[in-house]
């Protein structure tokens, strides 16, 4: 039978028959239907995305997990296990993704929705935070709470730089170890400066500095032959070379937080209060989750 005689198949495709018509109906409005559904099912976001809070134990992190999650205040304790929380933005502030959609807009709805997990501050329970660092799902921002007023005296600061100097160095090494070299997407810190409604609170622009320094110091102490910083972040502890281990640019000078900007990290210092005489103060950290949203 060849294809031009009457009863063949393409005769049949290209004729007016019930069938063809039937057939070509179905396939014009199924198949769009199909696509949609398949796209929609991949495009839909799996996770939320997540922000980790970490910090020395008494910062403040579980208070302010529990005014994201409760909208006031309450006692907290010192934690021994992390803990998620899902979290709305507040109602000022616009997630940086949805400048241009209107409130109401489900889009705009689920794009103010994000993860906090909490994890405890206590030096041998740090594993739990570090271990989001070494291998972070989701994970779109590290805020790292600190009491203003403790990095006021050398023992409370000793201890934040310490912390701190892990979790940058711990980034730098995501960052630097990455198998392509476009780098992995950036995770931004941002430094909450909490407790200032205390009198002995420092200003957040000495807390930066006062971190800073800090910092350089433990950078010094830990290259001095201490090469057990990614030890204690339960990563690789040999085979990692001396360059790796060193936080930030190359140089024996004074740490900043913009060397950070280098490897993909950035870091701003922002002051607030979680608790306190007036009411709570914790909009500039919203605001900053916002832009990362
Ligand atoms: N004055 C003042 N106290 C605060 C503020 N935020 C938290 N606190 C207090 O600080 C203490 C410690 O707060 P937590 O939230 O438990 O500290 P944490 O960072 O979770 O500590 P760990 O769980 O041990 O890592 C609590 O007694 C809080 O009431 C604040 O803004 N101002
Ligand atoms: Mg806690």
């Amino acid at each position: 039978m060849a294809w031009y005689d009457k009863d063949s198949w393409l005769t049949a495709a290209l004729a007016p028959t019930p069938s063809t018509i039937a057939l070509t109906l179905f396939v014009a409005l199924v198949l769009p239907i199909l696509v949609h559904l398949f796209l929609y099912r991949q495009a839909a976001p799996t996770a939320l995305p997540t922000f980790v809070l970490v910090g020395p134990s008494g910062g403040g992190k579980t208070a302010l997990l529990t005014l994201a999650e409760r909208k006031t205040v309450a006692q907290t304790h010192t934690s021994t296990a992390p803990l998620a929380i899902e979290a709305l933005l507040p109602s000022d502030v616009v997630p940086a993704s949805s400048h241009y959609r209107a409130p109401g807009d489900p889009a705009y709805e689920r794009a103010r929705r994000f993860l906090l997990l909490d994890t405890p501050g206590h030096g041998k329970l740090r594993h739990f935070a570090t271990t989001q660092l070494i291998n972070p799902t989701n994970v779109r921002g590290i805020i790292f709470v600190v009491d203003a007023a403790s990095v006021a005296e050398e023992a409370g600061l000793n201890e934040a730089a310490e912390y701190l100097h892990d979790v940058l160095l711990a980034l730098q090494k995501r960052y630097t170890g990455a198998p392509t070299s476009k780098g992995p997407k950036a995770i931004p810190v941002l430094i909450a400066a909490n407790k200032l409604d205390l009198f002995t609170a420092l200003p957040p622009h000495l807390v930066r500095i006062q971190l800073e320094r800090a910092v350089s110091t433990v950078r010094k102490s830990r290259a001095k032959g201490l090469k057990d910083s990614g030890v204690a972040l339960g990563g690789e502890d040999d085979g990692l070379d001396q360059e790796r281990e060193w936080l930030g640019e190359g140089g024996e000078g004074h740490f900043e937080f913009q060397h950070m900007e280098e490897v993909g990290t950035g870091v701003v210092v922002k002051g607030g209060n979680v608790i306190g005489g007036d009411g709570t103060d914790v909009k500039s950290w919203f605001e900053w989750i916002g832009a990362q949203l």
